[in-house]
C-alpha cells in the first residue's frame, strides 16, 4: 500500500532524512520517499499501518503532516 502525505515544516536535506527516518520507523512501513520540493512523502507500507500513525510520526519529530 502507499501513502501520499504533505509535509510542513521542512526547509533543508536535514528535514527531509529526518522525515524520512520518522517515517520509517514506523512499524509496517517498507519504505517512504522524501521530497522538499513538493513538500510530500510517498510512503510505502503493509496493509497493517493506520494513516494516522505516519501523521503521528512526523508530528512527534516535529513537522506537520496533512
Ligand atoms: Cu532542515
Amino acid at each position: 500500500m502507499k501513502t501520499q502525505l504533505k509535509i510542513e515544516g521542512m526547509s533543508c536535506e536535514h528535514c527531509v532524512a529526518h522525515v524520512k527516518e520518522a517515517l520509517e520507523a514506523v512499524s509496517g512501513v517498507k519504505s517512504a520517499k522524501v521530497n522538499l520540493k513538493s513538500n510530500s512523502a510517498e510512503v510505502e507500507h503493509t496493509g497493517e499501518v493506520n494513516p494516522e500513525s505516519l501523521k503521528a510520526a512526523v508530528t512527534e519529530a516535529g513537522y506537520t503532516a496533512l
